[in-house]
């Protein structure tokens, strides 16, 4: 039997490499590593590792990973918290807090066993600290502003020093005046890789947080005292159409790992494929214990991961199953006039209101057809178009797309999937066979209503990394 790194570092091994190097070294000299910042909202390229132990590294949805250097032993990093202007999708725009120029900050890649350094800059307007959620460590690096250290003020950085005791699904926040800064986008992802890189391997992992905004439709800043009435639901501080699809290849393993800081819990589901929950921010689950799900529950505050090997191809749906964290800002308090006549009384409203058109008396599909004039800096309640039409959604919704052929580091997006001939939903008309029918329909929105102007950008499959 041949023994590797993680069964020597399993347990007790990793145990004694720990108190025989106490984590106590302060930075030596007045050297601090630069801070890399982000202008994009794109995805970009996983950053593979040049030094270390190997390992896949992770994609961060419409993200990117911080960049460290290497000083003796410790991999330095350096972070900005700072005041940011983040894209939810091309259209709008939020005026937020972030870390290194976005909202989330930097997803944050090391491995079991390293000695991180964490430099954290404060430039915002008050104090801020930075809790590592999930992380084992000494009491006095658990970031909690007052009880285990001073706040950080505005102007100062402050060093956060520990060894990655464990891999897993981690992630990063203020706890510092915790409610605004939360509400205002600070957050970031942080795995910790295994030291064998065989434990757990998978060839795609994608992650993201969720977060909540109540921006007001025309408005840029969060308000930051609501508790339950957010109108923006993001993956990534980003909505539909604009959140990055998640493609794999045919055969791939694929992890798709998240954590929820809004304030309520977000059932993800995936469409095509029935998946095991394989880690929390707890660690992994054992894979004779992992339990098979379509959804999965994630309460406040928990991370999750979920593993499946793509054999489908296709265009799978990926989004939280509360339908109303599907849906953009507008137009929440509308009624519900399914069944009523509105002819009438929009007539009368016309005569005041010239642009008035009246909505959803067979329902709100139409909403996904129709563009109504929206204040600046808003987006559709339902949006997006796909090969067959309108997809009616926004907020946390993506797609996982699964294609034959694929190179290993391809995430560019493929497009729509290219069904084969037989095998889409037809109209019945009592003729045709399905084997006759195109593979797939063309669906061309400019023929469907008068209503229907798209916004640049707005059309699907064609955001993603290009
Ligand atoms: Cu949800």
């Amino acid at each position: 039997m041949t023994v590797s790194r993680r069964a020597f570092l399993g347990a007790s091994g990793a145990a004694a490499l720990i108190s025989a190097s106490t984590v106590s070294g302060r930075v030596q000299g007045a050297s601090i590593p630069e801070a890399p910042t982000m202008k994009e909202p794109t995805m970009q390229p996983p950053l593979v590792p040049t030094t270390g132990p190997d390992y896949q590294p992770v994609v961060t949805l419409n993200g990117w990973t911080l960049p460290w250097r290497m000083n003796g032993e410790w991999k330095e990093f350096h972070l900005v918290a700072e005041p940011v202007v983040r894209e939810f999708a091309p259209g709008m725009v939020g005026h937020l807090w972030g870390y290194n120029g976005q909202s989330p900050g930097p997803t944050i890649e090391a491995v079991e066993g390293d000695k991180v350094r964490i430099f954290v800059t404060n430039k915002l307007p008050e104090h801020t600290t930075i809790h590592w959620h999930g992380q084992l460590l000494p009491c006095g690096m658990d970031g909690v502003g007052g009880l285990t250290q001073p706040h950080i003020k505005p102007g100062k950085t402050f060093v956060y020093e520990f060894q990655l005791r464990k891999s897993g699904t981690f992630m990063y926040h203020p706890h510092s005046d915790e409610m605004v800064q939360m509400a205002m986008g600070m957050m970031g992802f942080f795995v910790v890789h295994p030291r064998d890189p065989a434990f757990r391997r998978v060839d795609r992992d994608f992650v993201f947080l969720m977060s909540a905004y109540d921006i007001e439709p025309g408005s840029y800043l969060p308000r930051v005292a609501e508790m339950t009435d957010f109108n923006m639901w993001t993956w990534n501080t980003r909505v539909f159409p604009g959140i990055d699809h998640l493609v794999a290849a045919k055969g791939d393993k694929v992890r798709v790992r998240f954590g929820n800081l809004t304030m309520t819990n977000h059932p993800i589901h995936m469409h095509g494929y029935d998946f095991k929950v394989s880690c929390t921010d707890g660690g992994w689950v054992p894979e004779e214990a992992a339990w098979p799900e379509v959804s999965i529950d994630c309460a406040v505050g928990q991370m999750r991961a979920f593993d499946f090997v793509a054999d489908e191809p296709g265009d799978w749906a990926i989004h939280c199953h509360k339908s109303h964290h599907t849906m953009n800002a507008m137009g929440h308090e509308i009624s519900n006039f399914i069944g009523v006549d509105k002819k009438e009384v929009a007539k009368q409203i016309k005569k005041l209101v010239p642009d008035y058109m009246p909505m959803g008396t067979a329902g709100m599909a139409d909403m996904g057809e129709m563009e109504m004039p929206l204040p600046d800096n808003t987006l559709p309640m339902m949006t997006g178009f796909g090969q067959f039409g309108p997809i009616e959604m926004g907020g946390m919704f993506s797609v996982m797309k699964v294609r034959e052929g694929l190179a290993s580091n391809d995430y560019k997006d493929p497009g729509w999937y290219q069904h084969p001939t037989g095998t889409v939903a037809y109209e019945w008309t009592g003729e045709s066979k399905p084997a006759e029918r195109a593979a797939s329909p063309s669906y061309d929105p400019a023929a469907t209503t008068e209503f229907n102007v798209v916004k640049p950008g707005l059309k699907g499959g064609g955001h993603g990394n290009h």
